[in-house]
């Protein structure tokens, strides 16, 4: 009986990991124009992971990395070939170029942490 509860907890944790990191939804925040977008890098996730974006215009990215896992310590914008490592709790920025219309990922070293911006 005890193996049982042990594996159905094992199973919930897997469940809940894999929903954390590949299947939860963020929520698109509108970046405004101008402005440095600032992202927190908190307890696995970045904070906004879906930022809007005017597309043609270069933009400013602010990191700040609170998250003391490994993980946290790369960003990487693999279609822009840009990456950084963020030191803890000492912000980061980033310029990045004017991006085409579409949706560009941004990521942690092993793609686990994940975030978009979305041009338009
Ligand atoms: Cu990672």
């Amino acid at each position: 009986m005890n193996e049982i509860l042990v594996a159905l907890g094992g199973l919930l944790i897997i469940a809940t990991i894999v929903w954390w990191f590949w299947l939860s939804i963020p929520r698109a925040v509108r970046g405004a124009i101008n402005r440095v977008i600032e992202i927190r890098v908190e307890g696995g996730v970045y904070q906004p992971a879906a930022i809007e974006i005017p597309a043609g215009k270069p933009l400013t990215l602010r990191f700040l990395r609170i998250d003391v896992t490994p993980c946290a310590e790369k960003v990487v914008f693999s279609d822009l070939a840009i990456s950084a490592d963020l030191l803890l709790n000492r912000p980061h920025e980033i310029t990045l170029p004017a991006l085409q219309p579409g949706i560009h990922e941004f990521t942690c070293q092993m793609g686990m942490y994940r975030g978009k911006l979305i041009a338009k």
